[in-house]
């Protein structure tokens, strides 16, 4: 697989040039600037992919071209803020950037209720709490009914964290789940937002009343109108799964596990049509066997994203090593490498590591516990294509 690395543009603190060091060979990124359905234009695509190209290295894939809430929820101005998309398609294409990743869930674009965790040798990982994350349902957001979503455990922990929480605490669990994991990604939320709960409630009334059926057809929708764009310039949609793979905060999701994957799939049975397999966010689901999903959607795989979840026993998850967790990325690598040696990889998120902390890195996207995972990944994919009679590619170095 071609080794790519999440960049966040020309403010990123991680340079390209570190990046070259440590065996990146393409770049995943998107015009961060851009306020969410607005064109991307051709110029500032140029301007982008030429400063990459500049590091002898390529922008591989565009994450996220993103879908606006309004064409989630079908609102008045859906039809217009598709062609701008199908606009920006046509603009990527014309600079030789084919792969899209992109998501549909509503509000929320990840959700993580600590953001360093401890692991037992003192490194940090994401970690989801259904505890807390109810908490925030119930206490902090006040959603009407909010208590029918969760089950008797969790309400008699949610309980006891009334006990327990200081205003302290409430604040950051506020910025864990709506500021620090969605500002960076989404543009739904931004950093210097005043009063991001109620702007989160406006949100999610957007929603009010939403089934899985309506979301599914809204997403149908949107497939259908731009894959004639996409045929015409050879895009490849990458579907990005839900994350967590679950419901929350009463809001339908729709892509989490093989039967939602392969509903979008045949919805509109087209190979633009496709996936970015994010090993993360589905192995964060007992009921999905990550290894059994690859096998099954490899084909239909774009982009992958390798990450491993741990599940505790009552259905909290942190973030694995990437040599251990639920997700078996060793195989994983097996099944990519034998259908695509050329798909573009990314290591996910990677644990807080050796001063990642003091440096303020985006929340999951530290620089040396991600390179750690992607050194690890390397050795994997080596390994790997020794196997299968592959030649493995080393970048940087002499043979
Ligand atoms: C989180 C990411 C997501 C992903 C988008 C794709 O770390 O995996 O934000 O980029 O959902 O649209």
């Amino acid at each position: 697989m071609e080794r790519t690395w999440r960049w966040f543009g020309k403010k990123d603190k991680i340079t390209l040039a570190m990046l070259k060091e440590i065996g990146v060979q393409g770049i995943v990124t998107a015009l961060h600037d851009i306020p969410n359905g607005n064109i991307w234009t051709k110029e500032k695509i140029h301007d982008l992919k030429t400063y990459i190209e500049s590091y002898g290295m390529r922008w591989s894939v565009v994450e996220s071209l993103p879908v606006c809430e309004s064409i989630k929820y079908a609102g008045p101005d859906r039809d217009q803020l598709i062609e701008n998309y199908k606009i920006s398609l046509k603009n990527l294409s014309q600079e030789g950037i084919h792969t899209i990743c992109y998501n549909f869930m509503p509000v929320l674009d990840w959700a993580r209720t600590d953001l360093a965790h401890p692991n037992p040798n003192g490194t940090t990982n994401l970690y989801f709490s259904h505890a807390a994350f109810a908490y925030f349902d119930i206490c902090i957001l006040k959603r009407k009914d909010a208590e029918k979503s969760w089950n008797k455990e969790i309400l008699e922990e949610v309980e006891r964290l009334k006990n327990t929480m200081t205003p302290a605490d409430d604040h950051k669990l506020v910025e864990n789940i709506i500021v620090k994991t969605q500002g960076f990604v989404s543009g739904n939320i931004k950093e210097d937002d005043q009063h991001p709960v109620e702007l989160f409630r406006q949100l999610l009334n957007l929603y009010k009343g939403s089934t899985k059926e309506q979301l599914r057809e809204n997403m149908c929708y949107f497939l259908a109108a731009i894959m004639p764009t996409c045929n015409e310039y050879d895009m490849y949609m990458c579907m990005h799964p839900d994350d967590p793979p679950f419901q929350i905060l009463g809001l339908p999701r729709i892509v989490t596990n093989d039967e939602d994957i392969s509903w979008f799939l045949h919805a509109v049975d087209d190979p633009h049509n496709g996936l970015t397999f994010c090993a993360g966010s589905l192995s964060a689901s007992v009921q999905n066997n990550v290894v059994d999903l690859a096998r099954k959607y490899a084909s239909r795989t774009h982009f992958v994203h390798l990450r491993s979840c741990h599940i505790f026993p009552n259905g909290d998850f942190t973030e694995a090593s990437h040599l251990g967790g639920r997700a078996d990325i060793i195989e994983l690598a097996r099944i990519f490498e034998k259908t695509n040696p050329n798909l573009p990889m990314r290591v996910d998120h990677g644990m807080t590591m050796l001063g990642d902390t003091e440096r303020g890195y985006n929340a999951g996207y530290s620089f040396l516990g991600r390179m750690f995972a992607m050194g690890q990944v390397q050795g994997i994919l080596a390994t790997v294509d020794r196997e299968l009679g592959l030649e493995y590619k080393q970048s940087g170095f002499y043979d």
